[in-house]
């Protein structure tokens, strides 16, 4: 595999962001994810080539440490601002149509639920992935859903909650998804949910962490 893109795997592995950051220690003083992707690109490097073998292997390599307790959320919030970095340089490249998208993924925090801090990670970890993400931000209704869902016919919706209080709201939320457009696929998750509470409200999916929410769309054949 070429070298650079070895070193971008690595700094998004290790959430080395760009030279001046001091994160990690023993690569201080080092180009980062947003000095390397950008040489790679100067240098002819394919963008979907750096995308799916250094963007995506680095952030598979993140997720599966998470989902083992072998990293925690500073280390997977560093590993996403390094992996921010180099989608800059990626994104333009989306845009004109060169690179192709997995898919378009909407996410919210439930009605009545201001927590964003994991559903921002699974949504930094899923447009790692190759996915298109629309972040409804916290405290969505129905309505905001679906109006998105009517914007993106071929999408898959994430619904995150993580109060008891809010998780109800989730109900309604993928009633009202299903009943407009029942080809859609609902993804849940948060800490008060399971897979018992995502087959009593007709959920497709349940993933206690951001590595199973983004296997489940991978798996996915239809968006
Ligand atoms: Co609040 N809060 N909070 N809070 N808060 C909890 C959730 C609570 C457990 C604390 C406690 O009492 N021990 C408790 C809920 C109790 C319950 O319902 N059983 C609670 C409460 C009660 C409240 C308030 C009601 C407090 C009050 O005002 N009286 C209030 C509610 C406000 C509202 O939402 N309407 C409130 C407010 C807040 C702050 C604003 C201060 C702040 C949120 C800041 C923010 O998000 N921007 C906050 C925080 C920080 C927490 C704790 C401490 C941390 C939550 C967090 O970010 N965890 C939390 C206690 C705790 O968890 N230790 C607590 C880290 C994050 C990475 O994990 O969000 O679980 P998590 O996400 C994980 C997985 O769940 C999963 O992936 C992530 C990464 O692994 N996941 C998904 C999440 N969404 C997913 C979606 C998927 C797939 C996986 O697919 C779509």
């Amino acid at each position: 595999m070429n070298e650079l893109l070895k070193q971008i795997e690595m700094c998004i592995e290790f959430g080395k962001v760009n030279n001046g950051s001091p994160y990690p220690p023993n690569m201080k003083g080092q180009d980062g994810a947003d000095e390397l992707t950008k040489k790679a690109l100067d240098e002819g490097i394919f963008p979907g080539e750096v995308l799916n073998d250094a963007l995506i292997p680095g952030m598979d390599k993140v997720g599966q440490k998470f989902s083992e307790n072998r990293i925690f959320v500073p280390q997977m919030l560093m590993s996403a601002k390094a992996m921010n970095a180099a989608m800059q340089h990626i994104k333009p490249f989306f845009q004109s149509g060169a690179v192709k998208r997995k898919g378009t993924f909407i996410i919210g925090t439930v009605a009545g639920d201001l927590h964003d801090i994991g559903k921002n990670l699974v949504a930094m970890m899923i447009e790692g992935a190759g996915w298109e993400v629309i972040d409804l931000g916290v405290d969505v209704k129905s309505e905001q859903f679906i109006e998105a869902v009517k914007e993106n016919p071929h999408c898959a919706v994430g619904l995150s909650a993580l109060l008891t209080t809010t998780m109800v709201n989730m109900e309604k939320i993928v009633q009202d998804i299903k009943a407009f457009s029942n080809h859609v696929k609902v993804l849940i998750g948060g800490a008060p949910v399971n897979t018992e509470y995502c087959k009593k409200i007709g959920a497709d999916h349940y993933s206690p962490d951001p590595q199973g929410a983004v296997a489940f769309l991978n798996n996915l054949s239809t968006v």
